[in-house]
């Protein structure tokens, strides 16, 4: 059995709750050593995982792991909030009674680490300082080395973080153990796997997988699920799933911080890592905060509305990432920096790395090649043209190799937010832009968010598959006491930020292509949104929100026929009233839902209804 003291006291890790805790669960899961960890130790944690070839060299500082092909994703249906009150119940958060889960979960984790190092991972979600710290510490244990150094690089680690606290007592319990990964009926009836948030006891006991989505606990269940409750049962703050960028305008020399939630698939990582287009380069900078998290507050002195990046790293989907949808992303993981790619094509030869989407063909010799699997693409028979890379195959690297990250991410005080977008992938219906200007038609519009389905066969035609405020997976509570709350923050503030819904994905019907050429350009919408705030453009009023004319949005060096900008900026007054339809049923799903919402509805649907246009 392990010597917990010894490794305690080696580490110099004195608080007394973090030392009984971790006391416990290695007797539990039967760990056969305990190990305290700190970002310090991360060369000789990586040399380790090379030698026994968990990770691969992939250039000069960078390295390649393989996650078990029946483990590659985060898996919805095994994952749950559990908490101690029956009204914590959503439609989303799969509530289960604490008092069924934990025993279950220690079932499962009792001696599954036979034979393993436990690693104990001290973390903070949060810059160092700000005043949401309370609420971002915990311990992380697991029993994999990989796991380690994704936390290494997802999130501030060391003893340091857990030691002085104001309560002892007050980290996150996060437990991580993997079980026996072959064994686990993954996606099947007798799927034994468990991802679960004690929300009300601050614990997370995750069993059963070692790909990132559900290991990498700081960053998925406590950064998103445990926050989200901590923030409502506090009353102090929501912890959502969006990306943060600032903007910074050269020549008035001010700054403006827009955070928004995007479903998957819908472009929020290269949108967090824009640059500015060229034409726009003099004037304007692009700082990247986040990709995937934002806590937001009201700051106690300013009053105004706050928000900072919890995570210090990305732990971004590869597929698709190259030099013109996403440069900033790989430059991220060039040589050097020591990312971390999981299921990507490997060439163990020449140590290089491909995903689909990395260039247009995959490399024309495959000499050496070996898919996400390690199967050689040199053994495939005819005609196989399956995926090199798997499609959710990731790079993981930490903010500061990110070229245009902001000057002052690592600030205590994060930064005051003045607009709040939201964006799914729609083909039609949504323009590129409308601006709310409303609080509860913000939330309202953040509520009814989704995207297309994937594919087609997955809805009625037109139908989203809704994801409130990108939010879905993560709900941690009731929908209704969400959105009251949400509502509370944010009238609170000051300043209110100005709300916004983007679409880059509109397609003409006839041939497909898509009518915004996006990437880079989206910086125009966002700057004319930013001028409807300050009252410098007044843009045109319609039932779902402002649009810009088209001598407002800034379209200098755009490449864009008349007849496409035309489309993007107006609305379909036919299809959003199907829309509100759907709406209705959607929102109908939850208990409890303010009457400010409901209002917001009403109101929406009445202005489609007089729309004569
Ligand atoms: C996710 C992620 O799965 O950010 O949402 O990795
Ligand atoms: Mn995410």
């Amino acid at each position: 059995m392990a010597d917990v003291e010894a490794a305690l006291d080696h580490a110099g890790l004195k608080n007394p709750q973090v030392r009984e805790y971790v006391r416990y669960w290695a007797d539990l899961t039967g760990a056969e050593r305990v190990e305290v960890v700190s970002a310090a130790d991360d060369a000789r944690l990586i040399a380790e995982a090379l030698a026994e070839g968990e990770l691969e060299p992939a250039g000069d500082g960078l390295y390649y792991s393989r996650s078990y092909h029946k483990d590659t994703a985060r898996s919805e249906e095994r994952t749950i909030v559990a908490t101690n009150d029956p009204k914590d119940k959503g439609v989303y958060n799969n509530w289960r009674p604490a008092s069924e889960m934990t025993p279950l979960l220690e079932d499962r984790m009792r001696g599954a680490s036979a034979g393993k190092t436990m690693y104990v991972i001290p973390y903070l979600m949060a810059p160092p300082g700000n005043a949401l710290e309370p609420y971002a510490t915990g311990v992380q244990l697991t029993d994999t080395r990989t796991v380690v150094l994704h936390m290494i690089r997802m999130s501030r680690v060391g003893v340091e973080y857990v030691e002085n606290l104001e309560d002892p007592n007050q980290f996150v319990r996060a437990v991580h153990v993997t079980g026996d990964l072959e064994n686990l009926g993954q996606g099947t009836p007798d799927d034994e796997r468990y991802f679960v948030t004690v929300a009300d006891e601050r614990t997370i006991l995750h069993y059963g997988s070692s790909y990132g989505g559900n290991a990498l606990l700081g960053k998925i269940a406590h950064g998103l699920r445990q926050a989200a409750y901590d923030g409502w049962a506090s009353g102090k703050f929501l912890a959502e799933q969006y990306m943060l960028i600032g903007i910074h305008d050269k020549e008035t020399g001010k700054d403006y911080h827009i955070c928004g939630g995007f479903p998957s698939a819908s472009g929020k990582t290269n949108l967090a890592m824009m640059l500015a287009p060229d034409a726009l380069g003099d004037r304007y900078h692009v700082s990247f905060y986040g990709d995937d998290i934002a806590w937001l507050w009201v700051d106690e002195t300013s009053g105004k509305l706050y928000g900072m990046n919890p995570e210090y790293g990305v732990f971004g989907v590869a597929k698709d990432t190259n030099e013109t949808t996403n440069p900033t992303a790989l430059a991220s993981v060039g040589p050097g920096t020591q990312a971390i790619f999981t299921n990507i094509a490997y060439n163990p030869t020449t140590n290089e790395v491909w995903w689909e989407g990395r260039t247009p063909e995959p490399p024309a010799d495959v000499t050496g090649w070996l898919d996400w699997k390690g199967n050689p693409i040199a053994d495939r028979e005819a005609g196989d043209d399956s995926p090199w890379a798997h499609p959710n195959s990731r790079f993981t690297t930490t903010l500061d190799n990110v070229p245009n990250i902001a000057a002052d991410y690592n600030a205590a005080t994060g930064v005051p937010i003045d607009a709040i977008i939201f964006g799914g992938r729609t083909r039609d219906r949504e323009p590129l832009i409308r601006a709310i200007t409303d609080l509860a038609e913000g939330v309202y519009d953040g509520l009814t968010l989704g995207a297309e389905a994937t594919f087609a066969a997955e809805g009625v035609d037109g139908q989203l598959r809704y994801d409130p405020m990108s939010n879905r997976p993560f709900m941690a509570y009731g929908e209704g006491d969400y959105a009251a709350h949400y509502l509370n923050i944010v009238r609170a503030a000051k300043d209110q930020p100005i709300f916004a819904h983007v679409n880059w994905f509109q397609r003409d019907p006839e041939d497909g292509h898509f009518l915004w050429p996006g990437y880079r350009d989206n910086l125009r919408p966002l700057l004319w949104l930013l001028q409807l705030k300050h009252g410098e453009v007044k843009g045109r009023q319609t039932p779902v929100g402002i649009i810009p004319t088209e001598d407002e949005l800034n379209l200098e060096g755009v490449d864009i026929s008349a007849e496409d900008l035309q489309k993007i900026l107006t609305i379909d007054v036919d299809r959003w009233r199907q829309e509100m339809g759907f709406r209705e049923e959607h929102l109908q799903q939850f208990d409890g839902l303010p009457e400010e919402i409901w209002e917001a509805h009403r109101r929406v649907a009445a202005a489609l209804d007089a729309d004569e246009s």
